[in-house]
């Protein structure tokens, strides 16, 4: 398996440098400095790929081989009027991205928020800090911050009367903290940042969206661009649902394994092809990740490797553990993937992230990308390294 890494562009903290050291090969990218929506050219794709790939004297070479992510525009998702420009404007990106060679792009199909969390440096007992989504912060944020209506049916009444007092507790910083963190759009995100009143305007906008209809634009929008990505030779790979299950009373149709079965079946075009992310998949007790790993195996063509670990006093609460102790059989997943791997010839390796890491060492005092700690992705990389070198020479 090949070994990729997360690097958000010039203003990364992480330095190209460290990547090297790390030990990973393949650079993980996007044009982040340009908006949802917006036609990525043919030229800022070039540069940002010789910037990554001209290597200094002496030094290790990196690839930038992988985008992450293309995002999906909110129109296409509701199929609004300009749906049809926006899925030629995605298009013309991939096709921007292509021209520079290169051939795996992750995206996903979230509507109005991308990955969701409640705090981004909950302490662990080592004294270094994680992400974390814990279910009575979020209801506090639904049914006393942006007062979604109807936010009170989704929640049972122990839910809701710890919810309160958690919001009882809070002050004015605390509040802004918790709208930050999940309203302003986390690094990566592939939505808009957005305000209270910007956010509950676009629940509005899905009000008649449900799961089916959700499903039938995502697979229009497959139908429309799997044609051209099976033409460049480019691999399109679905993010899933981070949570796993629907947020805000939105539908989400990436979370289980049933629902990537109905994408694939929908549009068979081998250019419709899944990211393996075993942390957002892992949050769901009822996803059997290593039987996911072998079922869709040969569809599979990015894999983030990180775990998460579900709170035993309610399991709707999660925070990110290390690598290998998470609730996930990592092991188990990484023997599917070897095993996948084993049968692409050299040159189509399967690639992967460490993803995430913990926020520690001089890391808890440094500048840092949350989630994206050079450090803890560091510890990540060399742990899952370990296993797939041990899978690979007893299997
Ligand atoms: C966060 C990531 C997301 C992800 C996009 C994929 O850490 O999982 O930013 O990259 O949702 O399109």
């Amino acid at each position: 398996m090949k070994q990729a890494w997360r690097w958000f562009g010039p203003h990364d903290p992480v330095s190209l440098d460290d990547v090297r050291q790390a030990g990973a090969s393949d650079i993980v990218n996007a044009l982040h400095q340009l908006k949802p929506g917006e036609v990525w050219t043919e030229k800022a794709v070039a540069e940002r790929k010789h910037l990554i790939d001209t290597t200094p004297a002496g030094r290790t070479p990196l690839t930038w081989s992988i985008v992450e992510s293309i995002p999906v525009p909110d129109d296409v998702k509701r199929l609004g009027k300009q749906a049809k420009a926006s899925i030629e404007g995605w298009i013309a990106s991939m096709e921007a991205v292509a021209k520079s060679d290169i051939k795996t792009i992750c995206y996903n199909f979230m509507p109005v928020v991308d990955w969701t969390r409640t705090d981004l440096d909950a302490p662990l007992p080592t004294g270094a800090t994680c992400l974390r989504f814990d279910i009575y912060r979020f209801a506090a944020f639904e049914l006393h911050i942006l007062k979604r209506p109807g936010a009170e049916r989704d929640y049972d009444d122990a839910i809701k009367a710890r919810a309160k007092l958690v919001f009882d507790a809070m002050t004015q910083t605390d509040i802004d903290y918790l709208v930050m963190v999940i309203a302003s759009a986390l690094p990566g995100s592939t939505t808009d940042p957005l305000t209270l009143e910007s956010f509950r305007d676009k629940l509005i906008a899905y009000r008649d969206i449900d799961a089916s209809v959700l499903r039938r634009h995502f697979i229009e929008f497959l139908e429309a661009v799997t044609p051209v990505a099976e033409k460049l030779g480019v691999k399109l790979t679905l993010h899933p649902d981070d949570p796993p299950r629907s947020l805000f009373g939105l539908p989400r149709v990436a979370s289980t394994k049933e629902d990537y079965q109905a994408l694939f079946d929908a549009v068979p075009s081998e250019a419709n092809g899944m990211c393996f992310c075993t942390g957002s998949l892992g949050v769901r007790p009822d996803n059997d990740l290593v039987a996911m790993a072998k079922h869709f195996a040969p569809r599979i063509h990015f894999v983030h490797l990180r775990a998460t670990k579900r709170d035993a006093e309610n399991p709707l609460s999660f925070f990110e553990a290390d690598h290998l102790d998470g609730d996930v059989d990592m092991v188990g997943v990484i023997a599917a993937l070897v095993a996948e791997d084993r049968k692409r010839p050299e040159g189509s390796k399967l690639p992967f992230r460490p993803d995430h890491g913990h926020r520690m060492l001089d890391d808890l005092t440094k500048k840092v990308t949350p989630g994206y700690t050079a450090i803890g992705r560091l510890k990540g990389l060399g742990e899952l390294r370990g296993v797939i070198r041990a899978v690979e020479r007893l299997s």
